[in-house]
């Protein structure tokens, strides 16, 4: 028997703006525990959780890790987490695998872009969710301003546990303790108003605790952990990762005061299509059920898959199941992961992050369990931002395509934020991501990794065609060829949906005027226009089309025949719908020093670009968001790089559809036209 217990476990992801000292701070944790020496750092590239070659590189975390450590009797999972938006696709994955959200702020510059987006998904997952405010070192940072602007942002719920002291060189915990010097507030008054916010999600606690009767430790413990539950607590603690200043304090406080997976908001499964709402146990008795949140290739060692266990106890030589697969999987192996090292261990309880190497059913996202029951359980969705930046690449060798595709799609398998997209008419291979240095480092690394060198150039933009208003359209297909002949005739009308509706294709036809067995060809020779596009050659979407009147002959109505009378009566009735070009429109987001932001917003103002606002975060450092066309932004990253020296940043997710303005219109009809050739327009 193993002696782990899930009541021991705790499972946090360090999130937070990049910078803040998320990967520092984990180092320290681990001296502390006891589990490395000495700290490694950031500049000597020697940190557990920063070891990939381009992490050390960059000297940013690009993926995130997972480390172990014991904290007293608790074991302790974290996961660092990369702070870049660019790379959120897996610290968003992260979030599903833990109990505690522990967002990292950066006493310097405070309250940052990344910290509002992470506390917001945080809370949206249900997490429990911590504050560490880092480089409590530095010198003039204003800590009580600080407190006082997170609570203003975050809620009154948002209460120190810790003050720092003697100078910042360590911090005296205040939940517990009420007495004693702080650098910062006062710790009598820190003490009672954490107190009285846990106390107050339990009535009848807060009754006793009223009527003056002593409160046990175990009591305010489960208070404390219902607080953080239901986000009635959000607990600030002080740290300084540079040297080392309230992180065996923090150490302490995870073990006692954060929750284990019997203490966290379970999450929450669905199951089938009909959307069942479940709650998995941490039940080691239970049926498994276990989530994929990371997957890595590794050159060498091949695919690892990262899974956290909600339920039931996995052992080597079980057999799992992959989401619906008929077919299981057997575990020979299961490790646990500790930065770049694996382990191999015998046993796999609720709460635990385990790893199976080398299978390739497994998927990001897919659901691991060992009872037909759960075949079609899912976990909630996460919202990913979805990737708009867009590079069509091609290897530079000849004779590399094979070895792209099977890179790009190992790149696809770990970062739930890379598309791949193939465009057989053009022949291109268009990757997307959020933004530049997404691209530009997923790029690196399979050159690093696995030899792969491309060349980039911008991609064709993803247009769309819709209609603005109803309309009718007819056509009779009617051939006589040698013997049988060929006859269709179809009368429809079209009218525009709402944007992201899509295609809803119905039929009102009474009477057989076309038989039931042939509306169904109606509807392929309309999907063919849907594909084609009706003016520019762009796919449809946004409208419904009605067949509601026709004929038939009961020699001559082939298949065919409908295909094309659907077809030519679908372009024809958009021909009078006033068809019109949609663009993507996308929100930007581009972080430059001060002194550019003005010929910033200026360049993106000349890019038909709506500027959102502008927000000057500290560092000398200003965030201006904008919704601007993508096909305006093309040459964008090369501007903005001469423009800032190469410090300027940006990411980028899809916002909407837009119609794009008359002559670009005309453009692209013309451009399709060329294209296409006169002989094919005519037809
Ligand atoms: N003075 C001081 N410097 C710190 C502290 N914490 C981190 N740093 C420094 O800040 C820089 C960034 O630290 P990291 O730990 O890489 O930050 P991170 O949050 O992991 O950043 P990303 O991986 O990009 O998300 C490094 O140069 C660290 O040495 C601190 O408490 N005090
Ligand atoms: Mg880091």
């Amino acid at each position: 028997m193993s002696s782990r217990e899930t009541r021991l476990i705790r499972n946090l992801a360090l999130l937070g703006h990049s910078g803040s000292g998320k990967t520092l701070l984990a180092e320290q944790l681990l001296v502390k525990s006891g589990v490395k020496g000495d700290a490694g750092s950031i500049e000597r590239g020697d940190t557990a959780a920063d070891f990939d070659p381009l992490e050390k590189q960059y000297r940013h975390s690009l993926d995130s890790a997972i480390l172990q450590f014991p904290a007293g009797k608790a074991e302790v999972q974290l996961i660092d987490t990369a702070g870049d938006p660019d790379f959120r696709g897996q610290t968003l994955a992260a979030m599903t695998a833990v109990e505690t959200a522990a967002v990292v702020i950066n006493a310097v510059n405070g309250i940052e872009m990344s910290t509002r987006r992470l506390m917001r998904r945080a809370r949206q997952r249900r997490l429990c969710r911590m504050i560490i405010i880092n480089r409590i070192d530095a010198d003039e940072v204003d800590l009580e301003a600080l407190v006082r602007e997170i609570r203003d942002e975050f809620g009154p719920q948002c209460l120190p546990v810790n003050l720092p002291t003697e100078n910042r060189t360590t911090v005296r915990e205040c939940f517990y303790h009420d007495d004693g010097e702080t650098d910062i507030f006062s710790l009598a008054e820190a003490h009672a108003e954490i107190r009285d916010q846990v106390i107050e999600v339990d009535e009848a606690l807060m009754a006793r605790y009223l009527e003056g009767e002593k409160i046990s430790r175990e009591e305010l413990h489960d208070a404390f952990e219902l607080a953080l539950r239901e986000g009635h607590l959000v607990p600030i603690c002080f740290t300084s990762a540079r040297s080392g200043a309230g992180c065996g304090e923090l150490l302490r406080f995870i073990e006692r005061l954060l929750p284990s997976p019997l203490e966290g908001n379970p999450p929450r499964f669905r199951a089938g299509s009909e959307d069942r709402k479940l709650t998995a146990r941490p039940d080691p008795d239970a049926h498994v059920l276990a989530h994929v949140f990371k997957v890595v290739n590794d050159p060498y060692a091949g695919k690892l898959s990262i899974f956290r266990i909600f339920q039931g106890t996995i052992r080597p030589g079980m057999q799992l199941f992959v989401g619906d697969a008929r077919k299981p999987i057997k575990v020979a192996h299961l490790f646990r992961v500790h930065g770049a090292e694996h382990t191999e261990v015998d046993i796999g309880i609720p709460g635990d992050l385990c790893a199976l190497a080398k299978i390739d059913e497994i998927h990001y996202d897919a659901i691991l369990h060992d009872n037909h029951e759960e075949d079609h359980y899912y976990l909630k969705p996460i919202d990913f931002p979805q990737p708009m930046f867009g590079l069509a690449i091609e290897p530079r060798a000849r004779g590399q395509e094979q070895k792209l595709a099977a890179t790009l799609d190992k790149t696809a398998e770990e970062d739930p934020c890379f598309r791949i997209e193939h465009n057989q008419e053009l022949n291109e291979t268009v990757i997307r991501g959020l933004g530049e240095m997404h691209l530009r480092i997923l790029l690196e690394r399979m050159q690093q990794r696995y030899g792969v060198d491309v060349e980039t150039r911008p991609p064709r933009i993803a247009y769309r065609e819709t209609i603005t208003r109803p309309a009718e359209g007819h056509f009779r297909h009617k051939k006589q060829t040698g013997g049988a002949g060929q006859f269709g005739e179809v009368f429809l009308r079209v009218r525009p949906l709402g944007r992201g509706e899509g295609f809803v294709f119905r039929s009102e036809v009474v009477g057989g005027v076309i038989p039931t067995s042939l509306i169904p060809a109606v509807e392929k020779g309309a999907r063919q226009v849907l594909d084609e596009g009706a003016i520019a050659g762009f796919p449809l979407q946004d409208l419904e089309v009605v067949v509601h009147d026709g004929k038939y002959h009961s020699v001559d109505s082939k298949e065919i025949a409908f295909v094309i009378a659907g077809r030519k009566a679908l372009l024809e009735a958009i021909e009078h719908a006033g068809p019109q070009i949609l663009e993507p429109i996308v929100n930007l987001e581009v972080t430059v020093a001060d002194a550019v932001m003005g010929d910033v917003t200026g360049l993106l103002a000349s890019k038909r670009a709506r500027i959102q606002g502008t927000e000057s975060i500290r560092g000398g450092l200003t965030q201006v968001s904008a919704a601007v066309p993508l096909s305006a932004i093309t040459e964008f990253p090369t501007e903005l790089k001469s423009m800032t020296g190469g410090e300027g940043r940006f990411v980028l997710e899809m916002s909407h559809y837009e119609a794009v303005p008359a002559q670009v219109q005309q453009q692209l009809v013309e451009q399709h036209g060329e294209r296409r050739g006169p002989a094919e327009a005519a037809n």
